[in-house]
């Protein structure tokens, strides 16, 4: 590790390198200088095949605006550019945030407001870059139809005892799936707009500073391409209306607050402005989507052994996906009360 980050113009000697974050994806770790903190990045090459499009994604971002306050600079490597590639993995070094909180989940309105404002501000910001030219860094990634194919592939090949174990959840998944319907109709009759979106919006992917809330910046961008604004605000939702981690075990803990979802729709009513009616009226669609989405990955990932997510135990994908599965439930127990609330924001 030491080797690979060498590689890069970092200030001070390297002290230390620790392993870092809840991330699902990347390999992250905390480099220690004499002078400073940087995270040290290796990109997963098993998600993402094309990594360097993600480091052009990036410089696009910040050649187009170069003084923001959004996102963090990449540091640059000595032999030029942003990255360094070491055994086939494409490793990138961000400044450490100092000072900054990112959450695994919300316990405070406020905590879900300012989230919801650094994710609508992303989008604000680099709203005039022209969609095509960022690079998809993972085809189709929000797209429903394929994402239930890749359930219905994993579930033929699933072994007998994962099959058994999870057949509820699939089942749940096969009554719900024209959930994704609705959202791709508005997408293809273009009443919702391509923008550049970030497409992880996790709650644990933006970073608050803890003196100054107004003062944010959103990571993880690896994503960040051609998109729409309701995956952006239904993953916020997802990750932050229950006061639960994704895999908690005790799936009556979950709820959906009604609270976190008003503070969120305040965050990012910012937008209301250059929304499309359409992307209004599905505000709570899009969190249904999001939810929905994010199970089946889950659940698809159970059926495929593990392959994509990273796990600490053998159920930990099942739980996950049971989990969103909950929360989409508890959103429908209080769908026209949340209706109404986004009917407050977005008019
Ligand atoms: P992954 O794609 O695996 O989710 P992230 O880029 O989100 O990787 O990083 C994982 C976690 O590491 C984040 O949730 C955050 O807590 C922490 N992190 C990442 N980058 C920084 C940074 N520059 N400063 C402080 N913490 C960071
Ligand atoms: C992954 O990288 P991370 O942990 O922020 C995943 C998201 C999922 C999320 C679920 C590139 O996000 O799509 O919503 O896990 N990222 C990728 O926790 O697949
Ligand atoms: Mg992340």
């Amino acid at each position: 590790m030491k080797e690979i980050a060498q590689q890069f113009e970092l200030k001070g000697n390297i002290l230390s390198i620790e392993p870092y974050g809840n991330g699902h994806i990347n390999r992250t770790y905390l480099v220690k200088t004499t002078d400073t903190h940087y995270i040290l990045q290796g990109i997963n090459s098993n998600v993402f095949k094309t990594p360097d499009c993600i480091i052009q994604n990036i410089e696009l971002l910040w050649e187009t605006e170069p003084d923001n306050q959004v996102i963090l600079p990449m540091m640059p490597a000595l032999q030029g550019g942003h990255s360094v590639t070491a055994e086939n993995i494409v490793w990138r070094v961000f400044p450490f945030a100092e000072g900054y909180t990112s959450y695994e989940f919300i316990e405070e309105p406020w905590q879900a407001e300012k989230a919801a404002t650094a994710y609508a501000t992303f989008m604000k910001t680099f709203a005039d870059i022209n969609t095509d030219k960022l690079q998809p860094t993972i085809p189709n990634f929000h797209n429903g139809h394929l994402r239930f194919q890749q359930l219905e592939d994993a579930y033929a090949q699933a072994s007998e005892a994962r099959k058994n174990k999870a057949q509820k959840l699939y089942d749940f998944a096969k009554k719900h799936k024209v959930i994704f319907d609705l959202i791709q109709k508005e997408v293809d009759e273009q009443r919702i707009p391509i923008r550049v979106t970030h497409n992880d919006t996790k709650i644990n992917n933006v970073l608050i500073n803890k003196e100054a809330p107004d003062d944010f910046r959103v990571i993880d961008l690896d994503t960040v391409m051609q998109g729409i604004l309701l995956y952006d605000f239904g993953d916020m939702v997802r990750s932050s209306v229950s006061p639960t981690e994704e895999n908690e075990a005790d799936d009556t803990k979950i709820v959906f607050n009604t609270h976190f979802f008003e503070a969120l729709c305040k965050g990012f009513s910012v937008m209301n402005p250059v929304m499309t009616a359409s992307e209004k009226a599905h505000i709570v669609d899009g969190a249904k989507y999001m939810i929905f989405i994010i199970g089946i990955r889950f659940l698809a990932d159970y059926f495929n052994n593990d392959i994509y997510f990273k796990t600490s135990y053998p159920e930990e994908n099942y739980i996950r996906a049971r989990n969103q599965f909950v929360l989409f439930e508890r959103l429908e127990d209080k769908e026209s009360e949340l209706r109404a609330i986004a009917r407050k924001y977005f008019f």
